[in-house]
């Protein structure tokens, strides 16, 4: 039987969508979904996202990486910030990182009435897909957005998502289609597509001239990351 499909754009919508029984994809491909793919990828032990700086702060340096960011920037006594280009195999193997970004690190807390909450960027696309295929799950593409704002990457993001689940997957939902439309017009060219994106904008402004390229390199670390017991763990 097919399964639901339905695509959250903003975290102001996620009220809207009742959670109980789905699994939860949540998305920020700039950066921290793509920042977490890559560091468990990469071999880090484990990966505990976080809320607030304070919080991050609060745990012990000498067991935890402190990482994350505010406004795309590595916040003050952090040890990394949020670029997936920081987390090689070489400095984060064996470690245990927390993690807090500006919007990818709450919109986690927020799905967590779900079944299931996975984690996806176009690191592990084809293997967010696949496992969507085989689940019985209905699910829910979660877009993270910028401080509650529809962004294109996200959105587009779900649209690859969305065109690889045709055939198991229904839906009746303007907001898939316009996830959808997205698809149809930049995936020819992503990057270019995404170089109009307003989170661009904001790397350009802050010299950041690599990261939009890196969380573009599909299935760079094809990892199904799942949320269990207050950590982010590769399965
Ligand atoms: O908002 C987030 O969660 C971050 O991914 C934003 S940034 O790319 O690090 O600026």
């Amino acid at each position: 039987m097919q399964k639901s499909l339905e695509v959250v754009l903003s975290p102001l919508l996620l009220p809207l969508v009742d959670l109980t029984g789905k699994t939860v994809v949540v998305i920020d491909i700039l950066r921290a979904t793509s920042t977490i793919c890559a560091a468990l990828n990469n071999g880090a032990k484990s990966l505990k996202p976080v809320v607030s700086t304070e919080e991050a702060l609060s745990y012990n340096k000498n067991e935890y990486c402190i990482a994350g960011e505010r406004n795309g920037e590595k916040a003050p006594g952090f040890d990394f910030g949020n670029s997936p280009r920081e987390y090689s195999r070489e400095l984060i193997g064996g470690k245990k990182i927390v993690l807090t970004t500006t919007n990818g690190t709450k919109c986690i807390h927020a799905s967590l009435d779900a079944d299931e909450v996975l984690i996806g960027s176009f690191f592990n696309l084809d293997a967010i897909i696949t496992y969507l295929r085989n689940s019985s799950n209905d699910a829910v593409l979660f877009c993270s957005g910028w401080k509650d704002r529809v962004n294109l990457e996200d959105t587009l993001f779900a649209g690859y998502v969305a065109e690889g689940l045709r055939e198991t997957h229904h839906w009746d939902s303007d907001e898939v289609e316009i996830s959808l439309n997205l698809y149809n017009k930049a995936s020819i060219d992503p990057i270019s597509f995404l170089r109009n994106a307003s989170h661009a904008k904001r790397f350009e402004r802050l010299g950041n001239t690599q990261d939009l390229e890196v969380c573009l390199e599909f299935n760079a670390h094809p990892i199904v990351v799942k949320y269990a017991d207050g950590e982010l763990v590769g399965i």
